[in-house]
């Protein structure tokens, strides 16, 4: 079954936030008075067609990729590129994105799954029928070190387009005229099968520049995880006479930024702080912080905190520099291990470092697991560790089959672009603040 993991002392509790409380108004992120534009690295993505994701939104915003197939990570996209009907060049966005783990453990004790580096995920990869990629194109994925050698070959990746209702919406000054436009996405994803449950892996590029990562749990439940051993689960079927076994998810996914074509990236994180009305004031304050995570961090979220990782090769046309916000999804924390204890991870890039938990790569004595690579060391290159749980009780409408359950987060673009990435001609004039209008 599944081999159990070090038990190596940390080398340093080190939690690597460099206080600088810096007021956020007139420094956080300020660029010279002068906009310079600043050229936009790279062309196209360095890999054959054949692995090439290119494709232009109807709304004039062009995403382009290249996509391998790791044995056990699965569907991996690498020198991710955003480039809005406005600037000349592409802007690289990450080097490098994927799965980096799925932990699901079961709420009895009984049993742990780390799905992707001992059951199989990748393997799993399914075929894909023709009506669930609607309006796009489902292409071959060869699976690398395949279980079966003779069908190393699945039709298991979709790539399509959907609508995602409006991108804005904005009445004009005078006369009836109204800007809108409706928002167009690219979407990736594969459906990988371990043991009953179907993944499906989501990526989705919006023509707004924003991304979004979910994993949703389909397939079966498990019917060899039922009547826990400590009598608890939910009732499945007539009566109580079966419990399905209660358990987590623990997702994972690791991003390698690679803004404006460079590994080197800055970490910020951000809190605001609300205190009651003084001295007559009308509302409470808010405050925001800016702290910069200069050191390997384990951050956990809370209200009014955020982080953003900072370009530090590329600003936009508002000398602006470039950076991509975290925006969290909802999620509920399993406490049972130090990896899964937290929100959120930056850890300095290591080449070994590729799973949140049981990773097999590094030369044995170094640690295992996520958190045990946050020990203070100094973030030039940060890699990305997001992990979002779900609590699945299971309800009766889990059968049959289980509907989709989703989790997941988003990136989103802040300081990217100048302005709205699909700002109307007519008002493309609009940037700064505005005359008064009436
Ligand atoms: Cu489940």
């Amino acid at each position: 079954m599944r081999v159990n993991t070090i038990s190596r002392a940390r080398r340093r509790a080190a939690v690597g936030v460099a206080v600088a409380a810096l007021a956020v108004g007139a420094g956080a992120g300020a660029g010279p008075a002068v906009a310079r534009p600043v050229s936009a690295s790279a062309a196209a993505p360095h890999c054959s067609a054949a692995y090439r994701i290119e494709q232009k939104l109807s709304t004039g915003t062009t995403w382009r990729m290249c996509r391998r197939y790791d044995s056990k990570a699965g569907l991996v996209l690498e020198d991710v590129s955003y480039q809005p009907r406005g600037e000349a060049a592409p802007i690289k966005v990450l080097a490098g994105v994927r799965l980096g783990q799925i932990d699901v453990p079961y709420d009895d004790g009984s049993v742990e799954y780390d799905d992707l580096t001992g059951f199989g995920f990748a393997q799993g990869l399914m075929n894909l029928a023709a009506g669930e990629c609607p309006g796009g194109t489902i292409r071959k994925v060869k699976v690398p070190e395949a279980w079966d050698p003779r069908h190393p070959d699945v039709n298991g990746l979709c790539i399509t387009t959907r609508s995602r209702g409006h991108a804005y919406r904005m009445q004009a000054d005078t006369g009836d005229k109204v800007y809108q436009q409706q928002g167009k996405d690219l979407l990736v994803y594969t459906v990988n099968r371990v043991g009953w449950y179907e993944y499906m892996t989501e990526w989705r590029f919006q023509d707004d520049g924003t991304i979004s990562m979910n994993v949703g749990a389909t397939g079966s439940l498990s019917p060899v995880d039922y009547d826990a051993g400590d009598g608890r689960g939910w009732p499945i079927g007539k009566g109580a006479t079966a419990y399905a076994t209660s358990h987590s998810h623990n997702v994972f996914w690791r991003l390698d930024f690679g803004l404006d074509g460079s590994a080197k990236s800055r970490v910020e994180q951000y809190d605001s702080v609300v205190s009651a009305p003084a001295r007559g004031q009308e509302a409470p304050t808010n405050r925001t912080t800016r702290t910069e995570v200069t050191k390997e961090l384990a951050g956990d979220t809370r209200n009014m905190r955020w982080w953003r990782v900072v370009s530090t090769a590329g600003k936009n046309r508002d000398g602006h520099a470039r950076s991509y916000e975290i925006v969290q999804g909802t999620g509920t924390k399993y406490p049972g291990h130090g990896f899964t204890r937290h929100d959120v991870y930056f850890t300095e890039y290591d080449r070994c470092e590729q799973f949140a938990s049981n990773n097999p790569g590094c030369a044995a004595g170094h640690p295992r697991t996520v958190d045990k690579w946050v020990n203070g060391q100094t973030l030039t290159h940060p890699v990305v560790w997001v992990n979002v749980g779900f609590h699945h009780i299971a309800r009766d409408e889990d059968q049959q089959p289980m509907p989709v359950h989703w989790q997941g987060f988003s990136l989103a673009p802040r300081d990217v672009t100048a302005m709205n990435p699909l700002t109307p001609a007519a008002l493309a004039d609009q940037n700064g603040r505005m005359e008064d209008r009436s």
